[in-house]
């Protein structure tokens, strides 16, 4: 039997042995690559906190002392040492266990989460709360990355924590230099001077040993290198950050080093006031593919061939990929244009932008309000900043999409990558609410493209816009063929036109695919037909009133959630214009959609062709008969 088969929750890591930990974790190292590998997920970054989530939960007693994981996409070992270890074969599969924290599978889940830097914020809500319960020997811990540590939400949260001193928090930072890429910026090279301390700490700690045993002489000698250590640290390393703050300060530590980790983490919880515990750590530490590779570590795979680290799906092209290409392009032309990213360079594909014009991208760090203000500076300032980041992160910036750069009608691009369902990563990262958010700023348009020509020359009408803001949408898929219109309307391309003008089908985006098979059903049926993409879907195209006005039903399919979406506004712009045409939306319901593949989830969502067209048929029965046939038996 191997030590993980005796592990079902986290009481039996506290009597195992140091040999046996260390055992532990190189079988937990094995069992994440060969599950991780299968199902796709969060591997190197799980790899790097083996060794930290032992010592957490020998440490604090968890589900009674809390963790808060920051971000979440970290707690597959948390997952293990709390029972779902024979559920990893499920990870991220409809139905199966999440890839993050989740209040339904363990009591030892709190919080739900996937959106970095709220941790400490949840933290101190805890601490506070056990205070005023009287619950105080109830320990609360917030586990952060240097990456998410860069999020303002954490320094708002530092700034209340600090303030309490008998309020104990544990923060312990898991600092492995990267968000995906290396993390940047003045608390990244912060870090990196408290990581060059760590002789001190080892020197320090020799120190208490073996003068320690001299009592009265050694103990003043001991306080006296503590004193010139810390002189020392404060001209090296300006650690007094967290210090000034009034955060006691504890590490560097070997994060790799269970003892080591335990030890910090009981010399914290004895502190009894909050203190930062300063972890060191290696993404991908244990699984050479992941440690060789320069990108991000395998912070996030799909499904890989286990002995090699290659993918073994072949890769389209995706959306992200154009968008990419599509960058450089525009930059030779447009000195002007500038990258905004929130830590996401590659993943929302401005690293070829960067390769070519590396002064004019700027990451921010994951700090999505700051780089939309920041964006609005850039644009003050005379250039055009074109940020690009997941739809799904757009949310927490909406203030300052709203007031620092729509008010302002400033020429800023957004890119929204992973816009619509994205599938196993969840809930909280279906970029799913978009365009019901945006459609309330003023002067800002959003276009969705529905193929690869369509992203190009909508990014090229987005980056030439000077009077305003703009939106790009782009699922998280691979390009399909292009979808040439027939026609356009105004600036409304009609995709096909069959029969009577029974349905105006009105797509957006890569919907355009569902809703042109909808239409053969449909036309199958003896129903005629007109699709159209508006190809910029806020603010509603007059053309698709002047359309509705000829067509018996209008049919919005959209992948953003129906309340307050396109279907919502074109509605809303057909009644303002008289047209009395009835708008049928096909959109996302409201509700937290689960994990599972990108067309699973659609099709829950009632998103599938077939269902489209069974409700279409329906209505349209219900409508009743055809205007051609009435014409021709009248
Ligand atoms: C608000 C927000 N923006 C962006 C992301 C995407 N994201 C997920 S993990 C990650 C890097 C996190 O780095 P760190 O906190 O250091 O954790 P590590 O994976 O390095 O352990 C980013 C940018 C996110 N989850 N939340």
């Amino acid at each position: 039997m191997t030590v993980l088969e005796t592990i079902h929750n986290p009481a039996d890591l506290r009597c195992l042995t140091h040999d046996q930990l260390v055992v532990l974790a190189w079988e937990i190292r094995q069992f994440l690559v060969d599950q991780v590998c299968h199902t796709g997920g969060h591997l190197g970054s799980n790899l790097g906190v083996v060794e930290l989530t032992l010592a957490l939960h020998r440490v604090f007693d968890s589900p009674r002392d809390t963790i808060v994981w920051d971000t979440g996409h970290q707690t597959y070992v948390h997952k293990i040492v709390t029972g779902r270890a024979a559920e990893f074969p499920t990870l991220r599969q409809a139905g199966g266990i999440s890839g993050y924290p989740s209040r339904a599978e363990s009591v030892h889940d709190l919080v739900e989460n996937s959106h970095a830097s709220t941790a400490l914020s949840y933290a101190d809500g805890l601490a506070k709360a056990y205070a005023l319960r009287g619950e105080t020997s109830r320990a609360v811990v917030a586990v952060v990355g240097d990456g998410a540590l860069t999020g303002g939400m954490c320094w708002e949260a530092l700034n209340n924590i600090a303030a309490a001193k008998d309020r104990p928090v544990v923060i312990v930072v898991n600092d492995n230099e990267r968000s995906y890429a290396p993390t940047i910026g003045g608390l990244a090279n912060h870090l990196a001077a408290l990581r060059t301390t760590r002789g001190y700490e080892s020197f320090l700690e020799w120190g208490r040993r073996v003068l320690g045993r001299t009592p009265v002489a050694g103990r003043s000698l001991f306080d006296t290198l503590h004193g010139l250590k810390k002189g020392i640290k404060d001209i090296i390393a300006p650690q007094g950050m967290f210090e000034d703050l009034g955060l006691k300060y504890v590490g560097p530590v070997d994060g790799h080093d269970v003892g080591t980790v335990e030890s910090a983490l009981r010399r914290a919880r004895g502190f009894g006031s909050p203190v930062i515990v300063h972890c060191i750590t290696r993404k991908g530490l244990g699984y050479p593919p992941a440690e060789a590779d320069e990108i991000d570590h395998f912070h996030g795979i799909g499904v890989l061939d286990p002995d090699t680290g290659r993918s073994v799906t072949a890769a389209g092209t995706s959306w992200t990929s154009v968008f990419a290409d599509e960058m450089v392009r525009i930059g030779a032309a447009r000195p002007d244009v500038v990258g905004v990213t929130a830590a996401m360079l590659s993943p929302v594909g401005l690293h070829r932008f960067a390769h070519a014009y590396p002064e004019r991208v700027f990451d921010v760090g994951i700090a999505e309000q700051h780089a939309v203000t920041s964006a609005a500076g850039l644009a003050l300032g005379g250039c055009h900043p074109v940020i690009a980041m997941y739809a799904t992160f757009l949310n927490r910036a909406f203030d300052q999409v709203l007031m620092d750069v729509a008010l302002h009608r400033l020429p800023v691009t957004f890119v929204l990558d992973r816009a619509g369902v994205t599938g196993p990563d969840g809930a909280s990262h279906h970029g799913m609410w978009d365009l019901s958010l945006l459609q309330g700023v003023p002067g800002l348009r959003v276009a969705a493209p529905r193929d690869a020509s369509q992203l190009r020359s909508q990014l090229q009408e987005a980056v030439d816009t000077a009077d305003g803001p703009t939106a790009v949408r782009l699922p998280k898929a691979t390009v399909g063929p292009d979808i040439p219109a027939l026609d356009t309307v105004g600036g409304t391309d009609v995709l096909a036109r069959s029969g009577d003008t029974d349905v105006l089908l009105v797509c957006v985006g890569v919907l355009a695919t569902t809703g042109l098979q909808v239409a053969e059903r449909l036309v199958q049926q003896g129903i005629g037909v007109t699709v159209v993409d508006p190809r910029w879907v806020k603010p509603v195209d007059p053309a698709v009133a002047e359309l509705a006005a000829q067509h018996r039903l209008v049919a919005a399919v959209e992948d953003g959630v129906r309340v307050g979406g396109v279907g919502a506004a074109i509605a809303q712009a057909l009644s303002d214009a008289g047209v009395p045409t009835p708008v049928r939306t096909f959109g996302l319901p409201q509700r937290f959609l689960p994990h599972g593949s990108r067309a699973e989830i659609l099709d829950q969502a009632g998103l599938s062709v077939q269902e489209i067209s069974r409700t279409l048929i329906e209505l349209i029965a219900h409508l009743g008969r055809p205007f051609a046939t009435m014409e021709r038996t009248l």
